[in-house]
Parts: C-alpha cells; structure tokens; sequence
C-alpha cells in the first residue's frame, strides 16, 4: 500500500444542488485527508486543456459547454490508494448505471452531469493537480 494524492472535483450540477457538503464528507469519512481545496469557474480554454483527451468525441462539445456552466469545486485528497479507491467511491461514469452506494450511484441520472469527476491513475493525478493547483496551494 502506499499513500497517494488524487484530484477530485465536484461538477456544477452538484454545487447547484447543494452537494458540496455531502460529497466531500463521504472522502473525509472515508478517511482521506484534503491537502487542498477551492471553488473556481472553468475558462473554456482552461476546460479543452482539462479535457484534452476526449477532444474530438461525439460529447466533447456538451462536456465542456456543462463543465464551464458554473463553478467546481476542485480538490487534492491523499490517503492509502487514494487513486484506485476514489474512483471505486464515485462509480462508474454512467448515473444511471452506477452502483448505489457509490457518489455517481446515488446522486446522478445522466452520464454528462454526473456529479463528480477523479483522476484515472497516479499519472492523470499528478497532470491534473498541477493544472488546477499552484504549489502553494497545496499544504504539507
Ligand atoms: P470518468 O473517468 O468516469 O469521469 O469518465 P471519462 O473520462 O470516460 O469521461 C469524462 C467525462 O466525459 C465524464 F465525466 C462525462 C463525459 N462523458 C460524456 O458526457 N459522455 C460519454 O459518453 C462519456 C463521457
């Protein structure tokens, strides 16, 4: 096991909702420490650099017209697997056939607005964190 830092962030559909609270308590009792954490509105060029990779997908356009469409609420958690675990407890990208029980599961219906994004893999964590967050944005 080791300990690891993931990027996470609540989408605008879920701070429009009021599920701000309720999302990052579920990480804390869970037992992952928040290293850092911010509210922000997505420019459209910071969201395609954000997004890069799905860039010319059928949804692109949607993804980033619904990412920009309020403020996030972005995060860095750190805790034993926090990659693989974390995206264990948001659930698969799909609402509506996510698990209940998982964040995605219990709070979305759709495979856009679906609450709650989390890196992929320690690489994408590290890509993301250092897009979204300054150095001294983070604490130790
Ligand atoms: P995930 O890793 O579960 O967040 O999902 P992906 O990286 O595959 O997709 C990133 C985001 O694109 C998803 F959160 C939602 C959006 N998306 C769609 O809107 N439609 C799709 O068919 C697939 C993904």
């Amino acid at each position: 096991m080791t300990v690891e830092r993931t990027y996470v962030m609540i989408k605008p559909d879920a701070v429009s909702r009021g599920l701000v609270g309720e999302i990052i308590s579920r990480f804390e009792r869970k037992g992952f420490k928040i290293k850092a954490l911010k509210m922000f509105k997505f420019t459209r060029e910071l969201a395609e650099e954000f997004y890069a990779e799905h860039k010319g997908k059928h949804f692109f356009n949607d993804l980033i017209e619904f990412i920009t469409s309020g403020p996030v609420v972005a995060m860095v958690l750190e805790g034993e697997n926090a990659v693989e675990t974390v995206r264990i407890m948001i659930g698969i990208t799909d609402g509506r056939r996510a698990s209940p029980g998982s964040i995605r599961g219990d709070y979305a219906l759709d495979i856009t607005k679906n609450v709650v994004h989390a890196s992929d893999s320690l690489k994408t964590a590290e890509r993301e964190i250092n897009l979204i967050f300054k150095p001294n944005e983070i604490v130790d």
